[in-house]
């Protein structure tokens, strides 16, 4: 059975570097999985991408040597199931907020004895290049449990959330959480309250032996968090990279420009 580098390195203390598929499309995931992230999160959440499509980019991207994650549209039985159960090799639930939430995402995502995950399919075993009874044997140690974290209420719960035995990662979501705070949403800011929220969230999973991850706007960005020993780091998204170079390119020209071009 081919195992999950992207856990391993995590488990081991290591960074682990990868970035946002949000445009679903099987070719496009083809194409992002060369390029040297460690591994892509599909995008259910804020996309329109199909479980079809999600289904096919996770096997693209397994077969090529990368780590296929999906973000789920929310933390529910059925989103969870779903990815695992088609193939992604980790999930990422976003607006964690209370420690039942937090035992609610380790329930549906673990098999026994941790959670409580359903039993059947065969996606998940052949992206795994195994057959069904070894992956159910053996998914616990390798599926990647990501729980975000990005809203004050998580913030103020983060110790009782980040107890719950079955979490792999916290991943902080720096637009939500400012946006929940009533600032504008962005990677990064010098607000007080939200670097107060960043480093509260750092020291709580370092006390709880959960690896800290967060996603910044770019390469700058991933470096410093890097740096003071964040360790998931998610840099950007396909749509982001496409609209920064079209951007900087008619600019460039001086082509004019339509109005802001997203950054995420
Ligand atoms: C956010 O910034 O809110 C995110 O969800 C990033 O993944
Ligand atoms: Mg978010």
């Amino acid at each position: 059975m081919k195992t999950n580098p992207a856990r391993a390195a995590l488990k081991a203390g290591k960074p682990s570097v990868g970035t946002w598929l949000a445009l679903p499309d099987t070719t496009l995931a083809g194409l992002m999985s060369s390029t040297g992230f460690a591994w892509l999160t599909v995008e259910l959440e804020h996309s329109p991408a199909s479980m079809e499509t999600a289904s096919a980019c996770f096997a693209i991207i397994a077969a090529s040597g990368c780590v296929p994650l999906a973000r789920v549209p929310w933390n529910t039985v059925e989103n969870i199931k779903r990815v695992l159960d088609t193939g992604a090799f980790g999930v990422v639930v976003p607006m964690v907020n209370s420690r039942a939430e937090a035992e609610a995402v380790v329930k549906a995502a673990r098999y026994r004895p941790i959670g409580e995950r359903s039993v059947g399919g065969q996606l998940h075993a052949a992206n795994f290049a195994t057959d069904f009874t070894t992956y159910y044997q053996k998914a616990n140690d390798e599926i990647l449990v990501v729980l975000m974290a990005e809203h004050v209420d998580a913030i103020a719960n983060i110790d009782e959330i980040l107890s719950v035995p079955g979490i792999d990662v916290v991943f902080i979501g720096p637009n939500d959480l400012h946006a929940s705070m009533g600032l504008i949403p962005a990677f990064d800011s010098d607000s007080p309250e939200f670097n107060a929220a960043v480093k509260k969230v750092f020291e709580s999973a370092k006390a709880h032996g959960v690896v800290p991850g967060i996603h910044v706007a770019d390469a700058a960005q991933a470096q410093r968090r890097l740096d003071e020993g964040w360790q998931m780091i998610a840099v950007a998204s396909d749509v982001g990279y496409m609209l920064d170079k079209a951007s900087e390119v008619v600019n460039t020209l001086g082509l004019g420009q339509r109005g802001p071009i997203a950054k995420y």
